[in-house]
């Protein structure tokens, strides 16, 4: 059994270049990266956090770009 109790999976969708990755890359590793590049496709990225006590996993963030023809 995994060490948490609440699980909540989020998918953040946005324009390109509005600063998805960044965001998300704030709130898991706690750095603004220089110089990010386009994400092809999907990505994820997990945090777990304590609140009151008990262990609460951010996880399978999505973001993408989608590609409009
Ligand atoms: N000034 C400023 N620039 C930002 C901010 N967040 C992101 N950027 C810049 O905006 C650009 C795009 O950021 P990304 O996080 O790659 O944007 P994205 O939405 O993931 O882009 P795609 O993967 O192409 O969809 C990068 O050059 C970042 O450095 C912000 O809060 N302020
Ligand atoms: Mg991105």
């Amino acid at each position: 059994m995994e060490d948490y109790k609440y699980l909540f999976k989020v998918v953040l969708i946005g324009n390109a270049g509005v600063g998805k990755t960044c965001l998300v890359r704030r709130f898991t590793q706690g750095l603004f990266p220089p110089g990010q590049g386009a994400t092809i496709g999907v990505d994820f990225m997990i945090k777990t956090v304590e609140i009151d006590g008990e262990k609460v996993k951010v996880g399978q963030t999505i973001f993408c770009t989608l590609l409009c023809i």
